[in-house]
């Protein structure tokens, strides 16, 4: 349990890296300023503005990036907002066509054909850090991908994505390096890949998976890509008229693999530039943040152990195939075992020689916690247990693999088959609070990965958006329960009629954010213990977010933010500091050692 008085225990070491995070996308703005290139997050939110939820559809930027916290100009505004919170580090994201407009970064007589206003915003945001004792933690890439690329070769679907992507990261390493030491490669694998090329209108390009199998145009990679579905002509189940979201998913695509294995390639490709040309000399730390709920083995009153122990395998299943596809490969240089045979031949291989690319390809691991998932073999009405189809049967025996997705919340996602989040409801659908996945994720890495780590886990997201207290839920009865058997009956939050009586915890929502602040509390007190009980290496804790910004297909209502802006009616984006801002400041005074 973590029933310790807090007090009690080491604090965190006096170089850990404190700060908040924000993207390119969700705070730049000035989207076609500066000679600037479409990202497919402009090219498809401008396309399919019914996308993304808006609170003022009459605003033709509430359903885009187009204008966001405009801190493509106000960025001095933002650093004022790092200083309350005591912030060391500020974590930002580059937008890829910024620099260059259709995505290709070429050298030509020692020249980089980059576009220079987008240059000097980047010099300008850095120097101003540093001026005031922020360090830069700088993500490469957090989804924007040039469109000019989305169209030449679908994007992450087609394999040259991985050396676009390593000669943009050059450009960035010799002119940014000598003031940037920290470098996040790829922002969260699954959700760009998953959410952008499987689930429908998600997360750009939109893409749902259509039927046809196809091969790639300009195919030079002699491996198999039969199976995935044609980018051409963007979301394929779903009309701008209509404002129906696909219905069916179809069961197993194999686009968002692709993505994924080309991503995780384009990761490695650009750690090799860093460390053949830079790293020895620029001295910094490059890594990739994946994203992924630490998967909670599922208890109810009277389990027996052995249901349990059962529980708890079908838990590392899950978490291998939502977590481990994704941080094995940076580490030991290949999928998982258990993700190899379940996905059977749908799985692409990587060479010996990519193999050898990948292998400790992350200095640090990133890491983006937010929620905790429920874990527990899938079980039939009468209690006994679904096997989960061979590589085999998912391949040949259809019927045996649709059951086996219904049940897992329609999209195969391995193993977790029980209503998933567990935790009380923050302010947005799958945002629920359950501390302890930080703690439980942190050893879960640990366990895993031992010394393969070398400088240790950053947390590089978390965070909420605060609910209304009148939406909020509570935990339900099993996961207090589930609390009260690890002895942590606190984490159990509860909602009373008085709290939807009292108005002030409604309207005072917006700038006296309680619920941000507890959730931060919660979550920062297992960091410590996980650090100072468990021993764990963790380096470092990026809050998301410095400020309420476009929360992608979720607009500009559900906020995220330490920073409140009135983004319909205040022409100027003021910002305005929410309590969770010097709260955080203060946690940092007693938390971490100082001088
Ligand atoms: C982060 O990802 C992003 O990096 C950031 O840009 C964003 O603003 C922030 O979160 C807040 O959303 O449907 O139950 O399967 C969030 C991590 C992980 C959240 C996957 C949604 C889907 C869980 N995401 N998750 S579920």
């Amino acid at each position: 349990g973590d029933n310790v008085d807090i007090t009690t225990v080491k604090k965190l070491p006096k170089d850990f890296k404190w700060g908040a995070a924000t993207a390119a996308y969700q705070v730049e703005g000035a989207w076609d300023e500066g000679n600037r290139g479409e990202s497919v997050w402009d090219h498809f939110t401008h396309e399919y503005p019914k996308n993304v939820e808006s609170g003022d559809r009459t605003i033709d930027y509430s359903t885009n990036g187009n204008r966001a916290c405009d801190s493509y100009h106000k960025y001095e505004e933002d650093v004022k907002m790092l200083k309350l919170m005591n912030a060391k580090y500020y974590r930002f994201s580059i937008s890829w066509s910024r620099l260059f407009h259709d995505g290709e970064a070429k050298k030509e007589d020692g020249k980089w054909n980059v576009n220079q206003e987008g240059e000097d915003y980047y010099n300008a945001l850095i120097n101003t850090l540093l001026d005031n004792e922020i360090i830069p933690f700088v993500t490469l890439y957090h989804w924007d991908l040039p469109y000019a690329l989305h169209e030449k070769y679908g994007g992450w679907l087609d394999y040259h994505s991985q050396y676009d992507f390593a000669n943009y990261a050059e450009y960035c390493f010799e002119t940014f390096g000598d003031r940037v030491k920290n470098w996040i490669t790829i922002n969260e694998p699954w959700v760009n890949c998953v959410s952008g090329y499987r689930l429908g209108p998600g997360k750009a390009p939109y893409r749902c998976t259509g039927e046809a199998p196809r091969r790639l145009a300009n195919d030079t990679t002699g491996l198999d890509l039969e199976g995935g579905c044609s980018y051409e002509v963007g979301p394929t189940q779903y009309t701008p008229e209509s404002e129906v979201l696909p219905a069916n998913r179809a069961p197993q695509k194999l686009e968002d693999v692709w993505c994924s294995h080309n991503i995780l390639l384009g990761h490695a490709q650009a750690v090799k530039v860093y460390r053949d040309k830079f790293q020895k000399e620029q001295k910094g730390l490059i890594g990739i943040t994946i994203d992924g709920e630490a998967q909670i083995p599922w208890v109810e009153p009277g389990i027996s152990k052995k249901e349990y122990e059962n529980n708890k395998k079908y838990a590392n299943l899950a978490a291998e195939f939502r977590i481990g596809w994704y941080s094995d490969p940076p580490m030991t240089g290949d999928y998982p075992a258990s993700v190899k045979e379940r996905m059977g031949k749908d799985l692409p291989e990587f060479t010996k020689e990519q193999k050898e690319l990948l292998k400790g390809s992350s200095d640090f691991l990133g890491w983006n916690t937010y929620t905790a998932h429920w874990a527990a073999q899938v079980k039939n009405e009468d209690g006994s247990y679904v096997e989960p189809p061979t590589a085999e049967e998912a391949n040949f025996d259809n019927s045996k693999k649709d059951m086996w997705d219904d049940n897992c919340k329609g999209r195969g996602d391995g193993w977790t088959c029980i209503p998933p989040t567990l935790g009380s409801q923050a302010g947005s659908s799958w945002n629920t609070k359950f501390a302890p996945t930080i703690r439980v994720g942190l050893n879960w890495f640990n366990d895993r990965y031992k010394n393969l780590i070398k400088n240790g886990i950053v947390i590089t997201e978390n965070g909420c958006a605060q609910p209304n207290y009148k939406v909020a839920r509570a935990n339900d009865e099993v996961t207090k329960k589930y609390f009260e058997s690890i002895g942590q009956p606190q984490y159990a939050d509860t909602y009373g009629e008085e709290d939807i009586e009292d108005e002030s915890n409604i309207n005072g929502t917006i700038l006296h954010d309680k619920y941000r602040q507890d959730w931060y509390d919660q979550y920062l007190k297992n960091l410590r213990l996980a650090y100072a009980v468990d021993g764990i290496d963790v380096r470092g804790y990026m809050a998301w977010s410095l400020i309420d910004n476009f929360e992608w297909e979720n607009g500009y209502e559900t906020r995220f933010g330490m920073t409140y802006i009135d983004f319909y009616k205040d022409e100027n984006l003021t910002r305005h500091p929410k309590d969770s801002l010097e709260h955080l400041g203060q946690w940092y005074l007693e938390n971490v050692e100082q001088n």
